[in-house]
């Protein structure tokens, strides 16, 4: 017997002790959030060998491409990590339990399998349990590698949701052609309306470093069904557009590629004169066209799959065709064109409001846009913004939606909340997407949702799509917070599948992030689902819009009414004085509600009949009007401020039940930012309350508690640099203190 030197067992004894301290490491790193919902943690026993018997061997081609590789080795993964081994590689399906991955061209046994996968088109994917020569195994086929890269993750995500495996048989194709991502990124690395730090894309370090972290944000799309992203802020630098830049760009493009995940960049329309050397950006110049021509050529030898542009043209200050008297179909066409025998298209934005400021901000995107419909290129889609104003917690659905016949219409979504608290105020925006692609336009009669529309299924469009402006930064965790981490997932979810139920989707998130435990997963995904309406209750409730401090959005302001554009003043939009409140959209005021199919703007107008969350968005009214609950506007309004504080509330205890339930890393986190949230929920409530009593001159209703503070001291508020907003450094020092200060 070989002899045991004491030094020796004293070696082994440290070497086990660090093993366990990495151990211990590695496991408190790995809960800082970075997995995000792709977390592979152990599955309980039971559920370990229901898996581990379904899942034995890897059935692959030998050749891989790339993306099938990326499949294979998150599967490998994700076997390794939920049920603690990965399954054998085979090139040859020998064993029952084996998991069939690829396509029939490129693996024979899913081609001898002779599957339908007609209806799946480029992007879907079938996974069924099938039995062939008396063996047993899982099939993820599809037409194309990152189909069966997609089924992989849908696969991985049965698993990680507890879901049984024993009889598959699940078809998913999307519904919208592209989904992507929309980063608010400048090139200097801050990121316009982000709230997670600086931005993932190192302009300085690339090309000659990728992070890999760019893998695991390609991972995280793929996981999602998200196709594209666009990599430069809509308020675009024409820097982005030189060689060297672009050099920059493909290796982004690079890294993403095996993921399905396409780039896409912001063109600033003056770019000719910027960069080019040209003295006019006009489209009708054949210089400027040859420009393009020849800029779009030069993207294309370094990026073969580049998606495209995206374009913020004649809104607020961004250069565009008007400014030499040509339409925005012009200047769409322009870069349309140079883009066509490439395959690339342009997403044309619609978030446009003049500065000669009209009747009414919110309708200007329409009036700009539906007359053009017959002028743009086939390649060109305009993005419109769910509402007719800004992401705000509540609007009623864009009437572009439903307004053009010829053009293609998509749809951009915010997942970063800049008008919903930030980071820090926990908010499931799954809810508010529902309801903006569950909404019924009835331009075509009832059931033209506006999803509907979007995904070509009402009339033909010939290119479909949805953007989310990103919410992702160089934190951590990603997103800022963890909950925000959801907003991520549920916008791919939705993008992919609109019909999706944003509560399931919840639910996925849920489970996959923290753990399946339905003690921990009901009630955080019931926390989640009231989250939005919490924050309409205590920012913006009754169809109330835009109150929100200047230029960061942080914070109430309601009283603002001296900025030097008329719609950038609160005041604008909800016009409180002694007798009324409210914007009056009807056919006495603005009537915005025309933009609407005449059956809608019918219920619009109706007092009897618009649902009382858009109340004051299309009507104004005294201050003494009967709501349903039977109070006044006046006390319904300081009951949904207040019901907004105690949902905030009532989301902290269920969280410290939850807690528990959950690693304290995170679970500390989260905690933390609830009790920033309740403190600003009751910061909105009492400035509002206070600042409306002075107009409305009411008594706080009995039973209701009034502010904790005058109205002066809200007023006095400065929050000075907030994330996410540069231009708040230039902000005027008011002899005021920042909230918290003066207490
Ligand atoms: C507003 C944001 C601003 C964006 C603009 C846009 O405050 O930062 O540049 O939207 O979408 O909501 O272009």
């Amino acid at each position: 017997m070989k002899h045991t030197f004491p030094w020796a067992m004293a070696a082994r004894t440290l070497f086990c002790a660090w093993l366990a301290a990495i151990g211990l490491a590695a496991q408190a790193h790995a809960e800082d959030g970075y997995d995000l919902w792709l977390r592979y943690r152990p599955l309980d026993a039971a559920a370990q060998r229901t898996y581990r018997s379904a899942a034995v061997e890897l059935v692959t081609p030998a050749q891989r491409s790339p993306t099938l590789e990326a499949a294979r080795q998150e599967l490998e993964r994700g076997l390794a990590g939920m049920i603690g081994r990965a399954p054998a590689d085979a090139p040859r399906w020998r064993r029952s339990g084996a998991v069939l991955l690829g396509t029939p061209e490129n693996t024979p046994d899913i081609a001898a399998l002779n599957l339908d996968l007609s209806a799946l088109g480029d992007e879907g994917y079938v996974i069924r349990s099938v039995e062939a020569r008396g063996r047993r195994a899982i099939v993820i086929a599809a037409n194309t590698d990152i189909g069966a890269l997609y089924g992989a993750f849908h696969f991985l995500r049965l698993m990680q949701t507890g879901a049984p495996v024993a009889a598959l048989d699940i078809n998913a194709a999307p519904r919208v052609q592209r989904r992507l991502l929309n980063h608010w990124d400048n090139l200097d690395g801050t990121v316009e309306r982000g709230y997670a730090g600086h931005s993932i894309f190192d302009w300085h370090l690339l090309p000659r470093w990728v992070d890999p972290r760019l893998i695991d944000y390609a991972r995280a799309n793929a996981s999602i069904g998200i196709n594209g992203a666009v990599i430069t802020n809509v308020n675009a630098n024409a820097i982005a557009l030189t060689r060297d830049y672009l050099a920059r760009a493909a290796a982004v493009a690079d890294a993403l590629r095996p993921y399905g995940v396409r780039i896409y960049l912001t063109a600033r329309f003056s770019a000719p004169v910027e960069i080019g050397g040209l003295n006019t950006a006009d489209p009708l110049d054949p210089a400027v066209q040859a420009w393009w021509r020849a800029k779009v050529a030069d993207i294309y030898q370094a990026i073969p799959d580049f998606g495209g542009f995206l374009v913020k043209a004649n809104s607020e200050g961004q250069p565009g065709p008007q400014d030499y008297g040509r339409t925005h179909a012009e200047g769409a066409n322009l870069l349309a064109d140079a883009l066509a025998p490439h395959g690339g298209i342009v997403m044309w934005r619609a978030f446009v409001y003049s500065a000669e400021n009209a009747v009414d901000r919110t309708m200007q995107a329409y009036d700009e846009f539906a007359p053009l419909d017959a002028d743009f290129r086939e390649n060109v889609v305009i993005q419109a913004k769910n509402g007719p104003l800004d992401f705000q917690p509540r609007e009623p659905f864009s009437p572009l939606f439903g307004a053009m016949r010829h053009t293609s219409v998509m749809m951009e979504l915010q997942i970063t909340k800049e008008y919903l608290g930030l980071a820090t105020n926990l908010a499931y925006l799954g809810t508010l997407w529902e309801e903006v692609f569950d909404a019924d336009t009835f331009v075509e009669g009832e059931g033209s949702t506006v999803g509907r529309i979007i995904d070509g299924r009402v009339r033909p469009m010939r290119i479909t799509a949805i953007a989310g402006v990103s919410n992702i930064g160089a934190s951590r965790n990603w997103t800022g917070s963890h909950f925000d981490q959801a907003n991520w997932y549920a916008f791919g979810r939705l993008a992919w599948d609109h019909e999706l139920d944003a509560e399931a989707i919840a639910r996925d998130w849920a489970a996959m992030t923290f753990t399946p435990a339905p003690a921990f997963v009901e009630p955080a995904v019931a926390m989640m689902m009231d989250s939005r309406e919490a924050v309409v209750n205590y920012m913006t409730p009754l169809g109330l819009t835009h109150v929100m401090a200047t230029g960061h959005h942080f914070g109430p302001g309601p009283w603002v009414d001296n900025l030097s554009r008329p719609d950038w003043n609160p005041y604008y939009y909800h016009r409180a004085d002694a007798a009324h409140i409210g914007f009056d959209r009807t056919a006495s005021g603005s009537n915005a509600i025309a933009q609407y199919a005449p059956s809608l703007a019918a219920r619009f107008a109706d007092l009897s009949q618009v649902d009382e969350a858009y109340l004051l968005w299309f009507h104004r009214l005294p201050w003494d009007y009967r709501m349903a609950s039977g109070r006044t506007l006046w006390d319904e309004l300081v009951a949904r401020y207040t019901l907004g504080v105690a949902q905030v509330r009532d989301m902290r205890a269920t969280w410290a039940t939850l807690a528990p339930m959950i690693d304290a890393e995170r679970a500390h986190h989260i905690g933390g930012f609830l009790a920033i949230q309740e403190r600003e929920a009751q910061w909105w409530r009492d400035a509002s309350i206070a600042y409306f009593q002075s107009k409305s001159g009411r008594p706080i209703p009995d039973g209701f508690a009034a502010p904790e503070h005058p109205l002066a001291y809200y007023e006095s508020i400065q929050s000075y640099y907030p994330p996410g907003w540069p231009g708040v450094t230039a902000a005027p020092f008011r002899n005021s203190h920042a909230i918290g200060a003066a207490e």
